[in-house]
């Protein structure tokens, strides 16, 4: 048989302590561990001093019981309202940890732009339109016709092999190798005067290195009106190379040979970065080759329907990823097109 319990003596120290520490747990950890030592099912103490009732003589389970019982739920409520204290201030403590300062400046957002290439395009038509010409586009597929034909380019020249020119399969077209279809479809539809920038993508089919691409964009242009000379044509590039690379910029004319225009001429820019005195960028020469140009060919005028007694005009193409390089004083075009965003955030 157990030992008897000291029913009041324990009961007076179950009572006298139970609240108070309940009301000191200061944490979700201390008020389950006083839950657990007070109520605990196995070693509650409380519940064993509930169980022990049971071996009391009936007159003490009658005062005693409803005591008890009364502990128990002020014990009950106690450990609740704790509870329900310490989850309020974790709240408290969370919100005010999380709290966002809408007042803070925004961490740095990586701003995009305009490729270098699109810079360099719009410079160029800006300044063609400040010159009077007029913006005139074209497909990207041509046919031979208008790619080649018209220009005064033989059946037999070199541009229109395989090896240079793309050719759409079981079609009788082509990706435009130069913008220049792009003026005869506007000399055969508009009579003369005519002053006309045409920009552009081209293709042409041939290895990629450093100073090559299979795609590429040029600008070229087109004045049409009686009396035209190459002096107009040396005037307006002038003004051109000006707007684009400084009040300095000098050009000068060496002869040359296009199929479309006669006389022709390839324009070379004063170096832009010894100033003419000869350095490695312009092979010592003090001049680099920017463009292509000339009167247009009596025999173009003539296909588009345009009298070359009455009209003359010039025309003259560059190359937009060339003056993009040489602007930036970066050495291979292929820097402008892998899009590696290291390389392109450092041209400006
Ligand atoms: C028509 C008649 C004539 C446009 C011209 C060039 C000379 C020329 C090159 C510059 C660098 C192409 O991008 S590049 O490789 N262009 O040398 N282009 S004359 O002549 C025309 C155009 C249209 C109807």
């Amino acid at each position: 048989m157990p030992e008897p319990r000291d029913w009041d003596r324990e009961w007076l120290e179950l009572s006298a302590g139970a609240l108070d520490a309940v009301s000191r747990a200061d944490t979700l950890e201390a008020v389950e561990a006083a839950r657990v030592d007070l109520l605990g099912r196995e070693r509650g103490r409380l519940s064993a001093l509930l169980k022990s009732l049971k071996d009391l003589p009936i007159e003490e389970r009658k005062r005693l019981g409803p005591q008890a019982n009364a502990l128990k739920d002020a014990i009950e409520k106690g450990l609740e309202s704790r509870r329900k204290a310490l989850d309020a201030k974790a709240l408290d403590a969370g919100l005010a940890a999380a709290r966002i300062d809408l007042s803070l400046p925004p961490p740095p957002w990586p701003r995009g732009r305009r490729h270098p290439v699109s810079e360099t395009l719009r410079e160029m038509t800006d300044i063609l339109s400040r010159l009077g010409f007029a913006l005139a586009e074209g497909p990207l597929v041509e046919n031979d016709r208008n790619n080649f034909e018209g220009l005064n380019i033989p059946a037999d020249h070199p541009a229109r092999d395989v090896q240079d020119t793309f050719y759409l399969r079981d079609l009788p077209l082509l990706l435009r190798t130069h913008t220049s279809p792009v003026q005869i479809r506007h000399m055969e539809a508009n009579k003369p005067p005519i002053r006309i920038m045409a920009p552009g993508r081209v293709f042409r089919h041939e290895a990629v290195d450093a100073s090559h691409s299979a795609v590429f964009h040029q600008v070229e242009g087109l004045y049409i009106d009686r009396r035209v000379t190459m002096a107009d044509l040396k005037g307006t590039l002038s003004l051109f190379m000006r707007g684009l690379l400084g009040p300095k910029a000098a050009i000068r004319f060496r002869p040359s040979f296009f199929p479309f225009t006669e006389p022709s001429t390839e324009v070379d820019v004063r170096c832009l970065l010894c100033a003419g005195a000869g350095c490695a960028a312009c092979k010592r020469s003090g001049w680099m080759e920017l463009l292509g140009a000339g009167l247009v060919h009596p025999n173009v005028l003539r296909f588009c329907g345009i009298d070359p007694a009455q009209w003359s005009g010039f025309a003259f193409g560059v190359g937009v990823e060339r003056l993009t390089l040489l602007r930036l004083g970066v050495p291979d075009i292929r820097m402008l097109y892998e899009n590696d965003v290291r390389v392109l955030e450092k041209l400006s």
